[in-house]
């Protein structure tokens, strides 16, 4: 594939006014009737006339009625045109059947759906399909299916046809159809200006039990869009499809959001606390995308990050309000941590704008998604909310219908602030998490905080010039009073210093609170310092982050040089453990060990080759010291955790449970399963269920129970995929990949199922010590079944690639066998264009 640059965007030659579709739907050979009427764009002077397709058998094409022999590749077709308006039509055929890449038109357990971003329509039809040209849509389904769904409001349907309109233009990326034998769950929502929409969620006959909490967040999303952003619905129906394949969590399709069925079905006996809030959480971005994404749609996909970092920065904000902020806050750097800056610090770094790709699907990454959202977070922190709410009004004014760019973004932030952000627009282009540095003096009275900020060298990026770093401080008296309450320090300078006057004492500095800037803060502070932090921090994301830096700092020594958790340690854990001020889901966050992939990071970025073995070990090592010095603290929070029945999903209730499933593991540690056994047998609902299964197979106990599981549960494909992940997450490293390796021989193993996939490939990943075993056992494995599926699914193949990409972390025998196995990878014949891109960078 030819890499593609952002600085060589050029405006489309044509545009178009409107088109309508006519669908013919069969497996084998569906036919697609377009009728497209397009104008010469008066910004553009190039007059070629090309429209992407791909795999599509052309039938017949006419201009203005005309019949036409254009020039097809497999790219797309080519032909001569008016120089004025015109009317393109074509029929073409596919194979909805055949298409197990899942893009495009392809069928799910008998039904057909669609996913179109990022260039999926052109598999459907030959179309201009790029988001800088947006068209009003008209669809005639015809097929012998109850349910023919597209985008916009129905206009008309009888017996085996159904027809709709979308007002809105929008991109061919945004287009949908679904056709199938579905079920409606129904609802309705009024909006702020009393317009009523009709909703629903369609899901297979059988799962009409697991809809009614993804439309309570439905409900709750649209109304909380808008209360906080004034953004109001703007069709008469807004449908939710559920889709077993499928090869991302969901899709924001105007009108017609299509979902992986994992992101949205959810029962208290099948999901646990876990699937509720994330499936909360994604119904609140496919629809907040409806304003931030669909109604302002991006120029091109560089970008990317101006509709998916705004909104996954809104659909935080949500579950901010809707749950726990800080908690969600500390969530969220947690994984920011494990994902982005693991990505930001090797092969596969980029900025949260590319400026090259070759294939547009790779980029869907931590670093424009979560990173993404992080700058949105920084530019309200420094402009204050009052104006971050008038910068979005604006933009939502001045750009609504048309495909933006980060450049208009930060328009509007300088339209209403009257500041330069060009200082800012770095976070945009420059990747790599910078390093900030601090010192200290105290001098009568004046406390000087002294900041240094370096960031290194990512691919194609050397230098890196000094960003704007908003840096929130507070300063506490060595009593524990907030003696300076928090202060954005801004940053701009490769170092800087900061004055606080009319100090009495030394104080002791609570620095980057609410992780204010996507950054790695090097700081030697003292073990004394963080343990005074985590016991007086006001702020409870810096609290938690003492208590996390402590975590860390003792597993980095212990794998460095042994020693074991020092009784202070374990006593501020108790403390904490039994603080009855503190929220139990705050304090579940606080008693969570760091990812054993954390722990490699940290010592890598410190200089020492990390030995996942010696890693796990640790890991081990020290929970088994900690559970034995909760001793009867576990098992009495345990019961008083206990949470009312009947289930509820609410966040009081799953943080109780979460914090119970701490002791759960301590306790399990040490009662021979006895508690979690009791806790498998009674349990009414899949938290406490699988959280026992959990516990008990990673004491090597619950054979029963684990047989049993899948008895009760071998008719629910959601349940099946976390039981296929649980008889590898939990087994020591040595054995990882041959359970990993035993699970693709089992008869629900399906490689062309993406979750199922994922179930058995994702926790082999995500089992550090397991997947870096010494024997290469876990990248021989992985990469033989990514070399199988990528000719069936390369979408999904190039984003576990992503498991790679921290081979040259190791030590030289390590690399040696993942080099092996990566290099085995490149050189499979027929190699799609999205995994070649993927190990062509893992490798350089
Ligand atoms: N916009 C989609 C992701 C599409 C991925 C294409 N490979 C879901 C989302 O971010 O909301
Ligand atoms: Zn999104």
């Amino acid at each position: 594939n030819p890499t593609i640059y952002l600085k060589d965007y050029t405006p489309p030659a044509y545009l178009v006014d409107s088109v309508a579709l006519t669908f013919r739907l069969a497996p084998k050979a569906t036919r697609v009737v377009s009728r497209i009427q397009f104008r010469p764009n008066p910004d553009h002077e190039n007059r070629d006339f090309f429209l992407e397709g791909e795999e599509l058998k052309l039938i017949w094409a006419k201009i203005d009625g005309v019949d036409i022999t254009p020039h097809v590749t497999d790219k797309g077709l080519s032909c001569e045109v008016p120089d004025a308006p015109f009317l393109f039509e074509a029929e073409v055929e596919i194979a909805p059947e055949d298409n197990t890449a899942l893009e495009g038109l392809y069928m799910s357990s008998g039904m057909y759906c669609t996913q179109c971003e990022a260039q999926g329509f052109r598999k459907i039809t030959y179309y201009p399909d790029r988001p800088d040209v947006m068209s009003v849509f008209s669809v005639r389904i015809e097929g012998d299916l109850p349910v023919l769904l597209s985008n916009g409001n129905p206009t008309g349907s009888g017996t085996g046809f159904a027809e709709w309109h979308d007002p809105w233009p929008k991109p061919a990326y945004l287009f949908a159809l679904v056709a199938g034998d579905l079920i409606a769950h129904p609802d309705r929502f009024t909006t702020m200006s009393g317009k009523d929409v009709a909703l629903n969620i369609y899901v297979r006959p059988g799962d009409e039990d697991k809809c009614a909490f993804g439309m309570e967040a439905l409900k709750a999303s649209m109304r909380w869009d808008e209360t906080a952003y004034g953004r109001e619905y703007d069709l008469d129906i807004f449908n939710i499809v559920a889709v077993d394949d499928f090869n991302m969590g969901a899709m924001e399709n105007k009108g017609l959001n299509i979902f992986n069925s994992s992101c949205v079905l959810a029962s208290p006996e099948t999901s646990t606390d876990a699937n509720f809030e994330r499936i909360e959480a994604i119904i609140a971005h496919e629809y907040f995308h409806n304003w931030t994404g669909n109604r302002i749609t991006c120029r091109d996909w560089f970008q990317l990050c101006l509709k998916e970092g705004l909104t996954v920065y809104r659909d935080s904000q949500f579950t901010s309000d809707m749950r726990s902020g800080p908690v969600k806050r500390i969530g969220d750097v947690i994984d920011l941590r494990a994902r982005q800056f693991r990505e930001d610090g090797g092969p596969l770094a980029h900025p949260v704008r590319p400026e090259s790709f070759q294939e547009i699907n790779n980029f869907y990454t931590a670093t424009v998604y979560e990173k993404g959202a992080e700058l949105i977070g920084m530019l309200k922190t420094l402009v204050g909310d009052d104006a971050y709410a008038k910068a979005l009004d604006l933009y939502f004014a001045r750009h609504d219908g048309e495909a933006a760019t980060i450049e208009d973004w930060l328009k509007v932030f300088e339209d209403t602030t009257g500041r330069d952000l060009s200082q800012f627009k770095r976070w945009y282009s420059d990747a790599g998490t910078p390093r900030v540095s601090v010192c200290e003096d105290f001098n009568d009275g004046t406390y000087t905080l002294t900041f240094k900020q370096q960031t290194p060298p990512t691919p194609g990026q050397d230098v890196k010039p000094p960003r704007v770093i908003p840096i929130a401080v507070g300063l506490l008296s060595p009593n524990g009073d907030e003696v300076h309450s928090t202060t954005v320090l801004e940053m701009t300078e490769t170092e800087q210093s900061f004055t606080f006057e009319g100090l009495g004492a030394r104080p002791i500095p609570s620095i980057l609170r609410g992780f204010s800037a996507p950054v790695i803060l090097e700081r030697d502070s003292s073990a004394e310092e963080r343990a005074f932090l985590l016991a007086h921090d006001t702020d409870p994301f810096n609290r938690w982050e003492a208590g996390a830096e402590i975590a860390r700092q003792l597993r980095m020594d212990m794998a460095r040089s042994g020693g074991a958790p020092d009784s202070a340690y374990l006593d501020a854990l108790l403390d904490i453990a039994r603080d009855d001020s503190l929220d139990p889901a705050y304090r579940a966050l606080m008693l969570q060990p760091p990812a054993q992939e954390d722990i490699a990071q940290a010592l890598h970025a410190n200089g020492t080759t990390p030995d996942p073995q010696t890693i796990y070990d640790v890991a081990e090592t020290v929970a088994q010291t900690i559970a034995e010095h909760f001793g009867n603290t576990a098992p009495r929070l345990y019961a008083e955790m206990d949470t009312p029945a009947p289930y509820s999903p609410d966040a009081d209730a799953a943080g109780k449970r979460a914090l119970q499933a701490r002791m759960l593991g301590m306790i399990t540690r040490l009662d021979g399963g006895k508690t979690a056994a009791a806790q498998y047998a009674g349990a009414d609902n899949m938290t406490q269920q699988y959280g026992a299964l959990c516990a008990l197979l990673s004491q090597d106990f619950g054979g029963d129970e684990n047989a049993a599981f899948y008895q009760q549960w071998k008719h629910d494909r959601l349940v099946i995929d976390k039981w296929f992940a649980a008889q590898i997450a939990f087994t020591a490293p040595e054995e990882t990949a041959e359970a990993a390796a035993r699970m693709t021989h089992h008869a629900d193993f399906n490689a062309k199922n993406p979750n199922r996939f994922r179930a058995v490939f994702g926790a082999l990943a995500g089992h550090h010590g397991g997947f870096h075993h010494a024997s290469g056992a876990g990248y021989a494995l992985l990469a033989d079944h990514l070399i199988a599926l990528d000719p069936v699914n390369p979408q999904t193949t190039a984003r576990m690639m992503s498991a790679f990409s921290t081979w040259t972390r190791y030590d030289a025998d390590r690399q040696t066998l993942a080099r092996a196995a990566l290099e085995r990878i490149a050189a499979t014949d027929g190699l799609s264009p999205d995994t070649s891109e993927m190990v062509g960078r893992i490798l350089s």
